[in-house]
């Protein structure tokens, strides 16, 4: 709750219990026993989240879902923009109205925001970025920042591709790559993508035959995948930019009589459980991780402005690279 706000409360709370004292023997208590309004104490947080277009998206959704409780002293208002940043745009409109404590944006795309951000810092509403990042020449429009760092997810799909190539002993050979890539402008495909083209010069013999995006779905994904199927008969890699894409890839290859982890390596991103699972069936060769668990590291932030510290504005998650090898072992003690 915002200072201002906190004041006027105190005092309509002490008007209040010194009337009431005058006409009863009884304290003043208001319904619950504590003598504490339900939603007074309360620390408000708009989440204005992308869509449910993934995993995981699910994941990072649940996060905010179980962190955000009553109990942990926070009411959560939950948008979801179906994939759209004019609904985005919509409902951070809808916080400021409500005058919450916090918004968190979970941004679609990486430009177009100025306007209604600048709405918030007139509003005195702190925004905190989660999972995707913005483009803005004026950074105090948001807070702070917690995601994965998607360029170091790219240079980490070469390293692991390189690795697993020499392990096959086809270290020296012509390597034909497709990627299905994420949400155009988005910055976790905006990442990904230059992590893996920043690489590929290390390795001449690797050809970048195309690149498409199936917005992040696995429907898009298969669909992208059959017309790349169509294009070209020599694909060695794919190179999916979420799971989700991956398995529509996987289905995509299973289709036109393809071995996906066999005649067609599958790498994907974010590490979600079924990914796991692909990999264990010998569908899928690996994952890069980037963890949706978002929940505790904005609470984190919000509990120190709360208490009026200073936050660092950047706040990567931790993330690994987890092969089809490890899968069977690391599957039951993955959290999402
Ligand atoms: C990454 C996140 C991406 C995931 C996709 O932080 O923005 O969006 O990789 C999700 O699964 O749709």
């Amino acid at each position: 709750m915002k200072g201002k706000k906190k004041i006027i409360s105190l005092l309509l709370m002490s008007i209040l219990t010194l009337v009431l004292w005058g006409c009863t023997s009884e304290p003043a208590s208001k319904p619950g026993g504590d003598g504490k309004g339900k939603d007074n104490d309360l620390i408000v947080v708009g989440y204005a989240q992308v869509g449910a277009e993934s995993d995981w998206r699910t994941a990072n959704t649940v996060s905010f879902q179980e962190t955000f409780v009553e109990e942990n002293g926070y009411k959560l208002i939950f948008d979801d923009a179906q994939q759209k940043q004019e609904n985005q745009i919509k409902a951070i409109r809808n916080f400021i109205q409500q005058d919450v404590d916090y918004i968190v944006l979970a941004p679609v795309v990486e430009t177009g925001w100025e306007t209604v951000l600048e709405e918030a810092k007139e509003a005195g509403i702190p925004v905190i970025l989660s999972d995707r990042m913005i483009d803005v020449s004026d950074d105090s429009l948001y807070t702070a920042w917690v995601g994965g760092n998607f360029v170091k997810e790219g240079h980490d799909c070469v390293d692991w591709l390189a690795g697993y190539l020499e392990e096959l002993g086809r270290a020296d050979e012509e390597i034909n790559i497709v990627t299905l890539q994420g949400t155009i402008g988005s910055s976790a495909q905006v990442g990904r993508t230059k992590g893996v083209e920043e690489k590929l010069p290390e390795h001449p013999n690797w050809n970048m035959l195309d690149k498409q995006t199936g917005e992040f779905t696995q429907s898009k994904g298969q669909e992208v995948m059959e017309s790349f199927l169509k294009s070209y008969d020599d694909i060695d890699v794919v190179i999916a930019e979420n799971d989700n894409m991956a398995f529509g890839a996987i289905d995509a290859i299973k289709a036109a009589g393809k071995d996906p982890g066999e005649d067609i390596i599958i790498i994907g991103f974010d590490a979600v459980k079924a990914a796991f699972e692909a990999m264990i069936a010998g569908d899928m060769n690996c994952s890069v991780e980037c963890n949706p668990l978002h929940g505790p590291r904005v609470a984190e932030i919000i509990q120190k402005l709360e208490k009026g510290e200073e936050v660092e504005k950047t706040w990567y998650v931790d993330e690994g690279v987890f092969p089809a090898s490890e899968a069977a072992k690391l599957i039951d003690s993955r959290p999402y």
